[in-house]
C-alpha cells in the first residue's frame, strides 16, 4: 500500500499549477524554475518507486537546467548503473507530474505501481544533488518532501556536477563488488580521474597552460578540486568561476554560448593568446567545447565532432599498438548534427553509426561496440568500454614492451573516462592526454579535417508534432511532400545537406544546413526554413 496520508499531507504544500503541462523529455523535466515545485515533489516520490522497483538499488536525482538560463531549472532521474532513466519510465514520470489534484496524484502513483509491478514493501534509496542555481535550495526541499512522504533513504550529495552525480550512483551500486566503479564520494571521483591522468602523462612534456571557462557554474568548484590533484603537467587557468553573482550563470559564456554563437566568450577574448588552447564547460559541467585563436586572429572552434575524431583515432592507434586490433573493435556514434567533414574523416578509419538526437540513443548505440566513442556536436559525449573488453585489457598478455605500454594506457583510459555519461572535466583531461601523446597544438588537432560551413536555425511552428522523421532524423515523413521539396533545394547547393526535425527540448522545429561555402550554408538554411514555416 502507498502511504496515502503522508503523500496527501505533503501534497498540500506542492500543488500543481493548473494551466501547465509537463513532459519528461531528453533533458528530464526542464522549464522556468518558478513552475517546478510540484514536479520536484512528485519526482521525489517517483524516484522512491523506481528504487523499490529495482529492489532498493540507489537511484540518482539531479536538479539542474544545464546550459539554459539561470531562471530555468530542471530535474532528471539517473538509473543504478549511472545511466539515463529507462525510456518506459519517462511516461510514468509525465503521468505523475501532470496529475491535476492530490487525489489524481494518488491515482497516478497507483497506476505506476500496477503497470511497473512494484513491490511497495521493498526499500528505496536515492542520492541527489543540484547545480548552483539560486532556485536550487527550494526545489531540493520539495524533492525531499517527496522522499519523506515515501520513506526513502536519501543521501544528499550537495552542490555538484551532473557527471559527478552519475559517478556516485554507479559507485554506490557497485560498492564492494567486482565491478566497483570507485569510492562513492566526490573525493573518490577526483582521485580516480587524477591518478589515471598522472599515469597517462608521466614522462610527457609539460602541457601549455589551458584556459577553462567554467560558465560561472558548478564546474568551477569541481575544476578547482581537480586542479589541486592532477599535478603540474597541466596548468589550468580557471575563468568565469563566480557562482554567487546573480545572472552570471551561462551568460555570455559557457559551452552552449560558444557552440551557438561560434565566437569567444567576451570574458575570455582579452585573456587568450594566439594559438593558446581554451575550453568552455556548460552550467552542469557535462558539455565541453575547445577553441583557440589562429595566427590571423580568427576564432577556431574544436567541438564535440573534433573531440570524437581526436579521441577515436588515438584509441584505434593504442588498440593496434597493444596487438588487439583483431579482438577489440572501436566504433563511433554521431547524430545528424555531426559536421559532414567529421563523418567523412571518421568513416574512412572506423565504423560510424548515426542515431537520433539525445544522449540515451548515442549511449545505447555505443554499447554495441567493444569500445564505443560517442559525441554530440555540442560537446556532450564519452567513451564506453564493454565489460568483456575491460576484461580482455586486464588479462591480455603483451608480447613486447611496446604492447605492454599501450595496454597500460588503455587500462588507464578506462579509469580516466567517466563512462556513465558525458563529463566535461573527464573529457578535458582525455583531450589533454591525447594532445600530450601526439605533441599536438590546438592548430594541429584542428587540421585533422576542415569543418564544412553550416547553419542551424529554429522555426516556431503551429504544431511541431506534425513533423515526423525517419533515418535517424535525417528525413521527414510528414508533413507530406515537404522532404521532396527540401531535396530539390539541397541539390542546388555544392556540398549541400539539410534536414528538419522537431526539437525534443523546445517548442520549435530545427533546420540544419551545410554547404561548401558559408554564405551558401546560410542561404540553404533560410530557404529550407521558409519551406517549413
Ligand atoms: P533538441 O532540442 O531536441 O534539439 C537539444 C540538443 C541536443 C541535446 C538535447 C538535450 C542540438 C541541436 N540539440 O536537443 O543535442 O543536447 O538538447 O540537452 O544541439
Ligand atoms: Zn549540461
Amino acid at each position: 500500500q502507498l502511504p496515502v496520508d503522508a503523500i496527501l499531507h505533503f501534497s498540500n504544500n506542492h500543488a500543481k499549477p493548473s494551466h501547465l503541462h509537463f513532459q519528461y523529455g531528453t533533458a528530464g523535466f526542464r522549464t522556468l524554475a518558478s513552475s517546478l515545485d510540484s514536479v520536484l515533489y512528485r519526482v521525489g516520490l517517483l524516484a522512491g518507486l523506481r528504487s523499490k522497483r529495482l529492489d532498493g538499488k540507489t537511484i540518482g536525482v539531479m536538479v539542474t537546467a544545464s546550459h539554459n538560463p539561470e531562471q530555468d531549472n530542471g530535474v532528471k532521474l539517473v538509473d543504478p548503473r549511472g545511466e539515463m532513466l529507462e525510456a518506459s519510465w519517462e511516461q510514468h514520470a509525465t503521468l505523475v507530474a501532470n496529475a491535476s489534484s492530490a487525489e489524481e496524484l494518488i491515482h497516478a502513483l497507483n497506476e505506476v505501481v500496477r503497470v511497473a509491478k512494484i513491490d511497495l514493501s521493498k526499500p528505496s534509496r536515492v542520492v541527489y544533488a543540484r547545480d548552483t542555481r539560486p532556485s536550487g535550495p527550494a526545489l531540493i526541499r520539495a524533492l525531499e518532501d517527496g522522499f519523506r512522504a515515501l520513506g526513502v533513504e536519501a543521501r544528499n550529495a550537495g552542490v555538484t556536477s551532473t557527471p559527478i552525480l552519475h559517478y556516485l550512483v554507479k559507485a554506490i551500486n557497485t560498492k564492494g563488488t567486482e565491478e566497483s566503479y570507485g569510492e562513492d564520494s566526490e573525493e573518490g571521483y577526483y582521485r580516480k580521474l587524477s591518478t589515471a591522468f598522472r599515469a597517462l602523462v608521466a614522462g610527457k612534456r609539460k602541457l601549455e597552460p589551458l584556459l577553462v571557462d567554467c560558465a560561472n557554474g558548478v564546474g568551477a568548484q569541481a575544476a578547482e578540486k581537480l586542479r589541486e590533484q592532477i599535478g603540474d603537467k597541466l596548468p589550468l587557468i580557471l575563468e568565469n568561476t563566480d557562482t554567487d553573482a546573480r545572472g552570471a550563470l551561462n551568460y555570455n559564456c559557457g559551452a552552449d554560448f560558444v557552440k551557438t554563437q561560434q565566437k569567444l566568450p567576451p570574458s575570455i577574448a582579452p585573456l587568450l593568446e594566439k594559438g593558446q588552447r581554451a575550453c568552455s564547460l556548460d552550467g552542469d559541467a557535462d558539455r565541453l567545447m575547445y577553441y583557440y585563436v589562429d595566427e590571423r586572429g580568427h576564432f577556431r572552434m574544436l567541438d564535440g565532432d573534433k573531440i570524437a575524431a581526436l579521441v577515436a583515432a588515438f584509441i584505434v592507434e593504442l588498440v593496434k599498438l597493444a596487438g588487439l586490433d583483431n579482438t577489440i573493435k572501436v566504433g563511433v556514434v554521431q547524430t545528424a548534427y555531426a559536421n559532414g567533414a567529421s563523418t567523412k574523416y571518421l568513416a574512412e578509419r572506423l565504423p560510424v553509426k548515426c542515431v537520433p538526437t539525445g544522449v540515451k540513443h548515442l549511449h545505447h548505440a555505443a554499447e554495441h561496440y567493444n569500445i564505443g566513442v560517442y559525441f554530440e556536436a555540442n560537446g556532450h559525449g564519452t567513451v564506453l568500454f564493454s565489460p568483456s573488453t575491460q576484461q580482455t585489457l586486464k588479462t591480455h598478455e603483451p608480447s613486447t614492451p611496446a604492447q605492454s605500454t599501450a595496454l597500460t594506457h588503455l587500462i588507464n583510459l578506462t579509469e580516466l573516462i567517466n563512462q556513465t555519461v558525458g563529463d566535461a572535466l573527464s573529457d578535458m583531461l582525455l583531450v589533454e592526454v591525447v594532445l600530450a601523446h601526439k605533441s599536438y597544438s590546438g592548430a594541429e588537432w584542428d587540421s585533422l579535417y576542415e569543418d564544412l560551413p553550416n547553419r542551424l536555425v529554429k522555426v516556431v511552428v503551429a504544431d511541431r508534432n506534425a513533423f515526423k522523421t525517419e533515418d535517424a532524423e535525417r528525413r521527414l515523413v510528414s508533413p507530406p511532400r515537404l522532404q521532396a521539396r527540401i531535396d530539390e533545394l539541397v541539390r542546388k547547393y555544392e556540398g549541400g545537406r539539410s534536414f528538419v526535425r522537431p526539437s525534443g527540448t523546445e517548442d520549435v522545429v530545427r533546420v540544419y544546413a551545410e554547404a561548401a561555402v558559408k554564405s551558401q550554408a546560410d542561404e540553404l538554411a533560410f530557404r529550407v526554413a521558409g519551406l517549413v514555416y
